[in-house]
């Protein structure tokens, strides 16, 4: 059986990442097979791309450009990570994926609808997500978390935009979530950690429920071996 392919969206510091590691171990506690990944990354050649595309270096070639970019570096995550995982039937959590391109090239870089749709269709074939969780909060307050974790390197190329742009952004994301209702979710990510991460196992849980998705009998947590009887 095909596994489950979940994305993760939103605006900069809306907690993906750290709800991606806390929700993996849960599922793998469970015995549910899992695999992680992001975007841009996953493989060497789209990690590549990554430094190419976050370190500003290809900005001075223009929106479309990054656009395609972002798309060589998902068709590689896809054929290489994802495709044969979930072939084997394994749960992948991935940290943005095509949604990303549609609010971050589309909303706010102005690139062509159907030029990016065309990129999407082509790249994602086979790896559409089943489940999209959209982690919407204020851009002001994903920033300021954001940058309590930046490195010396400071903000990356699409942290250093005003905050009109992220408004726009975090309006495109809660627009998908609208026009596909049947794959997206939005969580409110402006709320404390502990109440963000109970919405999305809520969110989760709904959604193994209609799908009616156990662990799988290979991953199957053993059960326990009894302990010594004391004598
Ligand atoms: N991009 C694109 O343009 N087109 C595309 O197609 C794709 C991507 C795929 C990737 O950056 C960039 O590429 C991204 C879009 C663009 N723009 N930027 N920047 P990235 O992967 O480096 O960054 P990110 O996805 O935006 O992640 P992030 O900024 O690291 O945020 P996060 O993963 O959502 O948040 P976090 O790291 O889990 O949490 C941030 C901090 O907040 C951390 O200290 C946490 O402990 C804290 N936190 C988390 N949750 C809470 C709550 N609930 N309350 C308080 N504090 C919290």
């Amino acid at each position: 059986m095909r596994g489950q392919f979940i994305t993760f969206e939103g605006g900069e510091g809306a907690g993906k990442s750290t709800q991606i590691k806390r929700l993996a171990k849960r599922l793998e506690k469970e015995g549910h097979e899992v695999l992680v990944t992001r975007e841009p990354g996953g493989t060497a050649g789209a990690e590549a791309v990554r430094h190419v595309v976050l370190s500003g270096a290809a900005q001075k070639y223009g929106t479309e450009m990054e656009a395609v970019l972002f798309a060589a570096a998902r068709a590689d995550n896809v054929q290489e990570i994802i495709k044969p995982a979930l072939d084997a039937g394994t749960i992948v959590l991935c940290d943005r994926f095509m949604d990303s391109s549609r609010v971050y090239q589309g909303v706010s870089g102005g690139v062509d609808t159907d030029f990016l749709l065309a990129m999407e269709r082509a790249v994602t074939e086979g790896a559409r997500p089943d489940l999209t969780l959209i982690f919407d909060l204020p851009p002001e307050v994903g920033l300021s978390r954001a940058a309590d974790v930046w490195a010396e390197d400071g903000p990356d190329r699409f942290e250093k935009d005003d905050l009109k742009l992220q408004e726009a952004r975090r309006q495109g994301f809660l627009d998908i979530a609208q026009e596909e209702p049947d794959r997206c979710i939005v969580i409110d990510a402006s709320k404390p950690l502990a109440q963000v991460s109970k919405a999305l196992d809520a969110a989760i849980d709904a959604y193994f429920e209609k799908v009616s998705l156990q662990p799988t009998a290979k991953s199957k947590p053993k059960a326990k071996t009894k302990s010594k009887a004391k004598t």
